[in-house]
């Protein structure tokens, strides 16, 4: 639960994507005000899909937003794992057993949806959020968040949760942080069921609502079904080829279809229905060797300060759970003399995880891409184990993995750590 705080703070929010709207609608209600600064001429999501896991549906429902969600999520039954011919390698429930074993379920949601309920939930509490307003630069010394027209923003914290290319972040390091490339990009496609409904041979795509993986040399395909049956996210992930100065460009059709020419037959199909597809270079950041630094009222949030791979469908989770980190401590806060101690507090507990969900990530792609040989059929074996075990490829199904990622309880985390770190601070 947000606990409500005794002092109520300024709090500027650089970026209104899905972290930085949760975290201010998270500081609302732990008795803040905050103001948030957007680029974008108008507030909107990019892109197409995205899966909620059942812990960040918790915190949703903590921040109020959960009912608007689910009614426009879906629930997948299943995550589905098969070889790039198809042949199904290991299969992992996850409705119903993830309300049973995590207490909330799994969700996919078209991430305009998504975002929409955030904006609405911030409305709601009368959080200002002005558009047009790229920041450009921050002055450490007084707290000051200045726009590209010159417009300046005091507060007594700033959240960094402008995105993989944050300026807040090149600001608090003093030098420009580039993200690193993974090498890999994303073809992403909206397909209509309406259309995929002619072929048959598609039905095990779409029928029950499940996430499908085809892992295949040198990349893999992930598809699930949104809201309302209508439509099919399908994501390619392949060898990057993008221009070097573009990170997002419309992408041609006869490149996707030739980049899976020898995979089952059936995702060329399907592919094929695609009306237009876009291709996004996958970078992310490296561990960074703070967020904050000691003297400054700054911090970030996000990918900001933790960009992975999609290959866990982790980033929008970790931005929610940064945010309600962030809710957390700051409303514990009695005096404004902890806000330097909160902000490392913050640090403590977030950093440690996010690099492990990076790193994990990261490691998905040597799993999900190999090509056939010695190395595929030791990961094919170890699908195989039933049940499956500890290292398990098919990383939700690894049961240690699967708690790490699921279970979860960032209030009770942080509680925990607040606790220890005022025992600490007193011995000092
Ligand atoms: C192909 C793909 C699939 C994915 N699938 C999933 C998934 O299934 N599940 C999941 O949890 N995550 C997924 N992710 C990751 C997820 O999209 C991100 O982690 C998440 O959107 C990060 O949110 P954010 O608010 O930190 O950053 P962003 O969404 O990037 O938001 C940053 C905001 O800041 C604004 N901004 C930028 N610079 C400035 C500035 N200087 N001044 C003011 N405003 C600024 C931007 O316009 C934007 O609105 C996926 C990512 C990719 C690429
Ligand atoms: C938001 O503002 C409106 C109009 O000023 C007011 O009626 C409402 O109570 C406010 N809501 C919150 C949650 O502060
Ligand atoms: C930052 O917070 C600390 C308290 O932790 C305070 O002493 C300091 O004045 C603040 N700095 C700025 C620039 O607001
Ligand atoms: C993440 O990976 C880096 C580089 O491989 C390694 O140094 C670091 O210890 C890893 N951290 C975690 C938390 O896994
Ligand atoms: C914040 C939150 O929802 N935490 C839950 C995550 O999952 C564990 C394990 O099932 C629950 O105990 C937590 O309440």
């Amino acid at each position: 639960m947000v606990p409500k705080s005794s002092i109520s703070l300024q709090f500027v929010v650089v970026g209104g994507g899905i972290g930085g709207l949760s975290v201010s609608i998270g500081l609302v209600l732990s008795g803040h005000k905050v103001t948030v600064l957007e680029k974008a001429q108008e507030l909107s999501e990019v892109g197409a899909g995205i899966q909620i896991p059942p812990n960040s549906t918790r915190i949703l429902e903590q921040l109020g937003c959960k009912t608007e969600i689910l009614e426009h999520a879906l629930v997948p039954k299943a995550y589905h794992f098969c070889n790039h011919k198809g042949d199904n390698l290991i299969s992992l429930e996850l409705d119903p057993y993830c309300a049973s074993k995590y207490g909330c379920k799994s969700l996919h949601i078209h991430r305009g949806d998504f975002h929409k309920c955030l904006v609405q939930r911030a409305r709601e509490l009368n959080i200002t959020i002005l558009v047009n307003s790229e920041i450009v630069d921050i002055d450490l010394d007084h707290n000051i968040a200045i726009t590209h027209d010159g417009r300046k923003y005091q507060a007594d914290v700033i959240i960094g949760a402008d995105g993989l290319n944050s300026n807040v972040r090149n600001s608090i390091f003093g030098r420009n942080t580039s993200p690193t490339n993974s090498g890999d990009q994303a073809y992403r496609s909206l397909i209509s069921i309406p259309e995929m409904n002619k072929h048959p041979e598609l039905d095990f795509i779409h029928k029950v609502p499940c996430v499908n993986f085809f892992w295949g040399p040198k990349g893999h395909v992930v598809t699930y079904p949104l809201k309302g049956g209508n439509t099919c996210n399908v994501v390619v992930m392949a060898p990057d080829n993008l221009p070097p100065d573009s990170s997002v460009v419309a992408a041609d059709k006869k490149e996707v279809l030739h980049f899976l020419e020898t995979w089952d037959p059936r995702l060329q199909l399907l592919l094929s229905l695609a009306t237009s597809t876009f291709k996004w270079r996958l970078q992310y950041i490296e561990e960074l060797n703070c967020w904050s630094h000691p003297a400054q009222n700054v911090t970030l949030l996000g990918d900001a300060c933790h960009a992975t791979l999609p290959y866990l469908a982790q980033g929008a989770a970790q931005a929610i759970e940064d945010a309600a980190a962030l809710a957390y401590l700051f409303g514990k806060i009695k005096d404004k003399s902890e806000i330097r101690f909160i902000l490392k507090t913050y640090e403590r507990i977030r950093k440690p995880r996010t690099t492990r969900i990076v790193n994990s990530s990261k490691e998905c792609q040597q799993i999900y891409h190999l090509q056939d040989g010695e190395k595929q059929k030791l990961r094919d074996l170890k699908c195989a184990m039933d049940p499956p075990q500890e290292g398990c490829p098919a990383r939700w199904a690894d049961p240690e993995f699967q708690e790490y990622l699921f279970g979860y309880n960032i209030f009770e985390e942080c509680h925990k750590q607040w606790v220890l770190s005022k025992t600490m601070k007193e011995k000092l």
